[in-house]
């Protein structure tokens, strides 16, 4: 029977796409890609990914699937019920999608240009690098601290987590400032206690031999 698959590596934006799939109930092919050996930049994956990125996800008809958000998305609606977001119409999950796209489109890429700053700046001076880069982690930094002040807690919504907690929990923990913030200090520790995401988050962080 055709199978998802996802194409991951430890330590980057896959983390939540591991937790959503152990939420969902879905046990895919995982597929290695190891960015520290520039497996992401090899001609097979940017078949697959032109962008050169991961998370990417296959559906079992084929589809490939990129975009953190879009990933998410797919695996809320093929496990209704789960509870990865909040029922549809509902103003719960209007608030999730709201912070969701804030994480996709804002948050995730001022990371990019805090680790990669010299790919937004046509000026290759050290200078002109550490200033993409400070400016992204003040950007970074306001978005977070926006979001943690939207924080019921110990999650978004206050008593029941969602996904979306743990793509805040995970762009957060790419950034000292924001990690030590009380709020996500706090989600951090009820994710790790949550029966099913806590396990998958640390699955994910042991790197395969
Ligand atoms: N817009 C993408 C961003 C994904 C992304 O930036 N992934 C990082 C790992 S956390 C990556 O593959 N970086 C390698 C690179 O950009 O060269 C998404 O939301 O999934």
């Amino acid at each position: 029977m055709p199978q998802w698959r996802h194409y991951w590596c430890p330590g980057t934006g896959s983390l939540v796409v591991d937790v959503a799939f152990a939420w969902a109930g879905i046990t895919p092919e995982k597929i290695l890609v190891d960015t520290d050996k520039s497996e992401h930049r090899a001609p097979d994956f940017l078949a697959l990914n032109p962008v050169g990125q991961i998370p990417v996800a296959i559906l079992p008809s084929g589809t490939v699937l990129t975009e953190t958000a879009a990933i998410l998305l797919t695996l809320d609606e093929a496990s209704a019920g789960a509870g990865l977001l909040p029922a549809a119409g509902s103003t719960a999950r209007a608030i999730s999608l709201r912070w969701l796209m804030v994480l996709a489109a804002n948050a995730y890429p001022a990371t990019l240009r805090c680790y990669y700053p010299e790919r937004f700046t046509t000026d290759g001076s050290q200078a002109a690098v550490a200033a993409v880069a400070e400016a992204a982690q003040r950007d970074s930094d306001r978005i977070l601290g926006l979001l943690a002040g939207e924080m019921a807690g110990p999650f978004l919504l206050g008593d029941t987590a969602s996904i979306v907690d743990v793509y805040a929990a995970m762009i957060a923990g790419w950034h000292p400032a924001a990690r030590s913030l009380p709020a996500f200090k706090t989600l951090y520790r009820a994710l790790m206690a949550h029966a099913v995401i806590g396990p998958a988050w640390r699955r994910h962080e042991d790197r395969p031999d």
